[in-house]
């Protein structure tokens, strides 16, 4: 079993590996990174992930990051916990890997602008009026989409959850955290109680309270707005 270290922030995008790693129910520990105190761009940090970011994973040691390759790694590493479906050919695979990349190329940066827009523009305070509006509608478009592919089945992949779902789970509570309005999605709020429900998420958002205490305590946390 290799020896496996998360570098995670609370309400980071680190949550649906955090996830993936319950689901697995493999052995693993998190390292809080403190955002706040730009900790991720600290020499040190850097070293592991020049890029400073999270979520960054280490393998007996070795960085892995981005979240496509991380949770494709997980999905591969761990087939039994069937964080992705089987597949038979390239096609079938490539088009998994095109889903997390969705995820991550697509919506990712949409989050971002709605949660956290003084990030996009010089101006902070105007941020929330300039940024944020567009980017509800980009994700208005998204969120029809899923909601209309949740309508047919209870998960992304049918009638089994994949981490595809724990993407879509991070991307709904970072959003609708910040006043989201999802009243129009019923199927995508059906799917985040659901996620709710799985023990392997509970005890990744129990993680992640641990971390939001600690990072209270030193004042550095910021809640979402
Ligand atoms: N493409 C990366 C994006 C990672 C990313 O943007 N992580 C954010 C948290 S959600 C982060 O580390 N932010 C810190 C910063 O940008 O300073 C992935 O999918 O893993």
């Amino acid at each position: 079993m290799p020896n496996l270290m998360l570098f995670v922030a609370p309400n980071s995008c680190a949550r649906v590996a955090t996830i993936g790693l319950e689901e697995i129910g493999v052995s693993f520990e998190t390292s809080l990174v403190r955002t706040a105190a730009n900790q991720q761009n600290s020499a040190e940090f850097l070293k592991v992930n020049p890029k400073g970011k999270v979520p960054t994973l280490l393998i007996d040691g070795m960085p892995l990051t981005e979240n496509v390759a991380i949770l494709s790694w997980l999905a591969a590493e761990f087939p039994d916990a069937h964080l992705l479906p089987a597949t038979h050919t390239k096609l079938e695979q490539l088009k998994q890997t095109a889903d997390l990349a969705f995820f991550a190329g697509t919506i990712h940066p949409i989050v971002t602008r709605i949660a956290m827009p003084m990030k996009t523009i010089a101006d902070s305070t105007l941020s929330f009026e300039i940024v944020r509006p567009p980017a509800i509608k980009d994700m208005n478009k998204i969120m029809t989409m899923i909601d209309a592919r949740l309508a047919q089945s209870p998960w992304w992949y049918g009638a089994d959850w994949s981490i595809v779902d724990g993407y879509l789970y991070w991307v709904w509570a970072r959003i609708s955290g910040v006043g989201y309005d999802g009243s129009a999605y019923p199927n995508i709020q059906r799917h985040f109680a659901l996620n709710n429900e799985r023990p392997a998420v509970q005890r990744a958002m129990a993680r992640e309270d641990v971390n939001i205490e600690i990072l209270k305590s030193e004042n550095l946390y910021r809640a979402p707005r």
